[in-house]
C-alpha cells in the first residue's frame, strides 16, 4: 500500500524518482514551480520538452530529470480558475489521476506533487487541496501506483492545510 503525506520543501531538491511540474500548454516553460524546475534541470529539460508538443489542460507528459535529483519529471496542465463553473475541478483531478497512471506504467516508485493551479492560476487552495487529496487516493490502491507520494508544500501556510484535508479525509 502507498504512503501519502504532504512536507515543506522547494520541489526541485527532493531526491525521489519523480517529481510533478505544473507546467501550461506549451509545456515550454513560465514562471512559478515550472521556471524552478527548468532553472534546475538544465536547458536539455526544454530541449526534450520542445519535442513534446504541448500538453492540453489536465494531461500530463513525462520527461527525463537531467540536472534534478529526481530521474523523472511529469508535466501536468491544471486548469485557470475562472470561477468554478467552467470545469475547473474535474480538470484538476484528471492532472492528480493521469499524472499517477504515467508514473505507473513508468514504474515510478517515489513521486511528489506541488499544489497545481494555485499559484499563478488562481485555484483557491483549500478546494484545490481538497481535490488533490481526494484523487491521490481513489487511485493509489491500483496497481503499480508509486509506493511513496509526496504533496510538496512551498509556504508553512499550504502545509497547513495539506495536512488538515491528510487528517479530515483519513
Ligand atoms: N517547489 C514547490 N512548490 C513551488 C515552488 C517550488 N520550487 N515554486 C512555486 N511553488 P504555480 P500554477 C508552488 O504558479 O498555479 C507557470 O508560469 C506555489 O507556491 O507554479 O499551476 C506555468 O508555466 C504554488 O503553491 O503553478 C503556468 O503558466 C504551486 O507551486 C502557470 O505558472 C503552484 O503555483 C501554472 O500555474
Amino acid at each position: 500500500m502507498s504512503t501519502l503525506r504532504a512536507i515543506q520543501a522547494d520541489i526541485t531538491t527532493l531526491a525521489l524518482d519523480c517529481i510533478v511540474n505544473a507546467a501550461n500548454e506549451s509545456l515550454l516553460g513560465g514562471g512559478g514551480v515550472d521556471g524552478a524546475i527548468h532553472s534546475a534541470a538544465g536547458p536539455q529539460l526544454l530541449a526534450q520538452c520542445r519535442t513534446l508538443r504541448g500538453c492540453a489542460t489536465g494531461e500530463a507528459k513525462i520527461t527525463g530529470g537531467f540536472r534534478l535529483p529526481a530521474r523523472y519529471v511529469i508535466h501536468t496542465v491544471g486548469p485557470v480558475w475562472h470561477g468554478g463553473n467552467a470545469g475547473e475541478a474535474e480538470l484538476l483531478a484528471a492532472c492528480y489521476r493521469n499524472s499517477l497512471a504515467l508514473a505507473a506504467t513508468h514504474h515510478i516508485q517515489s513521486i511528489a506533487f506541488p499544489a497545481i493551479s494555485t499559484g499563478v492560476y488562481g485555484y483557491p487552495l483549500a478546494a484545490a487541496t481538497d481535490i488533490a487529496v481526494r484523487s491521490v487516493r481513489q487511485v493509489m490502491g491500483q496497481p503499480d501506483m508509486p509506493q511513496e507520494i509526496v504533496f510538496c508544500c512551498f509556504s508553512e501556510r499550504d502545509l497547513a492545510v495539506y495536512q488538515a484535508a491528510l487528517l479530515r479525509q483519513d
